[in-house]
Parts: C-alpha cells; structure tokens; sequence
C-alpha cells in the first residue's frame, strides 16, 4: 500500500515531558517516525509519497476554530512572556471554577490542554499540520479507490478533542481523515482505535453522531491515561447513541482478551454498514512499551493485519502511538504486510 509522509514531523521536537515529578526527553520523539519509514521501506511496502496541502478548512471541519487559532499563536504567546523553557501548563479550569476563555497564556494552556506531559515548542504547530495533511492524503488516496493506505503521522492526534489538546496530540488526524471521508462521499466511516491509550478526542468529536462508529480497545481509564474516559457504559449520545463502543481491558491483557475484543468491535462495524474504515494505528499495545501496560507480541501484531484485511473494507490506517522505538518499524509493518498480503 501507499505510504504518506512529511518531513514536517521533525518540526515537532520537543525537548521535556513532565513524567513522574521530572522533565525527560519525550517518548513521543522524531525517531519514531524515522524507524517507520525505514521498515516501510526496507520491507518494500510500497510507494512512499509526500502530503499535499489540504488547508484548515478540513481541520475546522472537526476543531473549534477559536482552538485552532490558539494552536497557531501559543508559541509566539508563551515567547512573549519571557518564559525560558517550553510552553507547559500549571492552571485547569477544574471543577468548580468557571469555564471561561482567559487572555493570558498561562491560562489559555490550562483550558485547551488535557494534561501537562504535550509541551507546546516551536515548531509544534507546523508539524501538526502537516500531519492533518498526511492523514488527509491518505484518506483522498482511498476515497480515490485505493483498497488501502497508510498514513505516517506524527505527532499523532487521537488524543486531540474538539477544543483540547495533550496526550503529544494537537490535531486529530482521524478524526480529520474520517470528517474528508464522509464530505467526500462515504455515508458511513467506522473508525477502529487500537492504540493502548483511549481515543478520548475521536470520542468526544464524534460522540452526538449516527454517521460515524468509534470502537477503542484500551487500557481500562482505572489505571491507564487519559484516565478520565474510556469506560464501558460511554456508548454515544442524541443521535449517537450506540455509535460509540469502548473495551477498557485490564493491566497486563494479552492476546487472547485482546483479540475477542476485536472480534466484537468488527462485528459492529459490519452491523454498522461501514464503507470506509479509518483505523487509529497505535503500537504501544506491545509488551515491551515504555509506557503502557498490555502484552501484545510482534506476531500479534501480524494478526491484527491479517484480520483486517479479511474486514473487507476500504482501509486508512493513521499511525498513532507506540513508544518502544526499537520494535516500533516492525510491529507497524507486521500490521501492514499481513494486511497486504490478506
Ligand atoms: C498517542 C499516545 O499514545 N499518547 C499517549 C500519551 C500518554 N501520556 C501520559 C503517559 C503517562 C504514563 N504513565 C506511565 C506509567 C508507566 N508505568
Ligand atoms: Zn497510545
């Protein structure tokens, strides 16, 4: 299949992650993207080509437009102070305080991000947009007639809300792909989250909506990030109402839970009539991640592959998570192959 990606990403280099009380050099870093593309490569996967340039107007499709324009000005904001270090947020509209826009940046970080470890930097911005745009070429290449594509994102964006940021997500690629998708023909896109962390924004965008399914196997928000969604009984509201399926499995979950909880969410989404499917291609269900905490194998991973392949579907995958970046390129290419070869 065709791979989309963007130089871009490299824009996006932060320096610190505030992980346990300490800023360390972030697990979401270039090198993730370089070992990916060498895999793609080295595995002859196929065409590797660059994104065009889609604009704003399929990102404002999904984003608040006031978010957005926060995106493109935070840096020069948090510049403007005199503040030495990266743009990291102290202050939450938390509950019971009002949830009003301030001017400061001080207080603009708190109320669009989602958590502290995404420090906002300087070419942040550029790299998010670029990502959106190798989400949308990928998904203009399938809505094209390609029966697949992969989309090389980063940073990646299923974390990213409406109006929030965190999680290393700004944009939600996804979420953008799958709003191109349907404003370009396709009535019903179901969109299939495998990444250990829940897809909270993809959730939140599409969570009034009948026209899109969210399906996320995760880890259960009673321990695992972003904490505070993903559970079970979160299933859609209004028209959405039973458009939205979450599987928090527990710590330390392998295969065998993790695989009948695929099942359930493939037979949904052909219940569901998809005629696209967008699958949010985290890694960091592996056993050796850095950060996560279930045990999926390398071979799994080419299960995984070639049981969506036999889905059937029209398939964009936008790479997501997945943090041990030794195994990264072959756990991302073992999904891809089988799926090829499916
Ligand atoms: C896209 C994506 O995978 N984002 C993940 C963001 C996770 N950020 C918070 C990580 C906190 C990890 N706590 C780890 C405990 C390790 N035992
Ligand atoms: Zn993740």
């Amino acid at each position: 299949m065709i791979t989309i990606f963007s130089e871009d990403h490299r824009l996006r280099d932060a320096r610190t992650e505030l992980f346990g009380g300490e800023l360390v050099m972030p697990h979401e870093r270039p090198s993730r993207a370089e070992i990916v593309l060498r895999h793609v490569q080295a595995a002859g996967l196929g065409e590797i080509r660059p994104p065009r340039d889609f604009g704003l107007d399929p990102v404002l499709r999904v984003h608040d437009a006031d978010f957005v324009d926060f995106l493109g000005r935070a840096w020069d904001m948090w510049q403007a102070t005199g503040y030495r270090g990266e743009a990291i947020p102290t202050c939450w509209p938390a509950r019971r305080m009002v949830q009003r826009r301030p001017d400061h940046i001080d207080g603009l970080l708190g109320y669009y991000a989602l958590a502290t470890e995404t420090s906002f930097t300087e070419g942040s911005w550029a790299a998010a947009r670029a990502s959106a745009n190798v989400a949308l070429s990928a998904a203009a290449l399938v809505q094209g007639g390609e029966p697949a594509a992969f989309a090389l994102c980063r940073p990646p964006g299923h974390h990213a809300a409406f109006d929030m940021y965190g999680g290393y997500c700004f944009l939600n690629n996804a979420a953008i792909a799958t709003q191109y998708l349907r404003d370009n023909g396709a009535a019903r896109v179901a969109i299939l989250d495998v990444d250990f962390h829940h897809g909270n924004g993809t959730q939140d965008i599409f969570y009034s909506r009948d026209d899109v399914l969210f399906a996320s196997i995760h880890g259960d928000p009673r321990f695992a990030f972003p904490h505070f969604l993903g559970y079970a009984d979160e299933t859609g509201a209004d028209a959405g109402v039973g458009f939205t399926q979450n599987y928090p499995l527990p710590e330390g979950t392998a295969a065998g839970p993790w695989f009948e909880a695929l099942e359930d969410a493939l037979a949904r989404i052909a219940r569901f009539g998809a005629e696209v499917l967008v699958v949010s291609l985290g890694l960091d269900a592996f056993e050796n991640d850095p950060i996560s905490g279930f045990r999926l194998t390398s071979e799994d991973f080419s299960r995984l592959g070639a049981r969506l392949a036999r889905v059937g579907l029209p398939t964009v995958f936008v790479m997501e998570g997945g943090y041990d970046i030794e195994a990264l390129g072959v756990n991302t290419v073992n999904v891809l192959g089988a799926f090829d070869a499916g």
